[in-house]
């Protein structure tokens, strides 16, 4: 059973809808350069909560209506999205390192974990994979503990402070990298083969 798969079986907050396990026999050594640009959507602690609690802080939106709005904008821009969300920190370790096999790019809301979770943030530099962080509030106007990022230092960049417009941004800030990353790819290797050809 894959750890998504055991995260939903053990406690009703975690949850894989579209688990990123891949059948993959080896992991992805290098960057895919062609297909539909894949994005792994991972959500942490509490974040299935949203929309049922505390609204003046986190909004009434849920995590279902934010992953269905990924999706659209996503498949609008011709890449796939999957999501899924863990209360764990280990599993969502797991999580980070099975989109090695699968994903281009990473958005991640690690929820408190942010501020605390070496674990999380080595995971990120291990796979390499470039990894947007969001946030739904502005963890650098409320209490000091939420300031430190303990995660964003090893991702792309970090968005916070826009509700789910946050997710949305990170989601056009990893596809903007990825799509650039394979031009400049793109572009180095027809400057190689012409090379080859004089
Ligand atoms: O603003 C964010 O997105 C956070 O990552 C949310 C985390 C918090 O610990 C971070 O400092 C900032 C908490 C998510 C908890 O979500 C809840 C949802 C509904 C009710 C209560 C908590």
């Amino acid at each position: 059973m894959s750890p998504a798969r055991r995260a939903a079986k053990r406690a009703p907050g975690s949850r894989a809808r579209r688990p990123l396990r891949q059948r993959t026999a080896k992991p992805q050594t290098s960057a895919r350069r062609t297909g539909p640009i894949r994005i792994a959507l991972l959500h942490g602690p509490n974040l299935n909560l949203l929309g049922t609690r505390a609204p003046e802080i986190y909004g009434t939106t849920t995590l279902p209506e934010i992953e269905a709005e990924m999706t659209r904008r996503a498949e609008a821009r011709g890449a796939e999205l999957r999501s899924a969300q863990s209360n764990f920190e280990g599993e969502l370790v797991a999580l980070i390192q099975l989109a090695r096999n699968w994903a281009d790019a990473i958005v991640i809301n690690p929820g408190a974990y942010t501020h605390t979770s070496i674990a999380i943030r080595d995971a990120i530099e291990a796979v390499g994979l470039p990894t947007v962080e969001v946030h739904l509030s502005n963890i650098h106007a409320r209490e000091e503990f939420r300031a430190r990022s303990i995660t964003a230092a090893r991702c792309i960049g970090q968005i916070s402070g826009f509700g789910p417009q946050s997710y949305y941004l990170g989601l056009d800030a990893a596809l903007s990298h990825v799509e650039a990353s394979r031009r400049s790819h793109g572009e180095a290797g027809k400057r190689q083969k012409r090379s080859k050809r004089r």
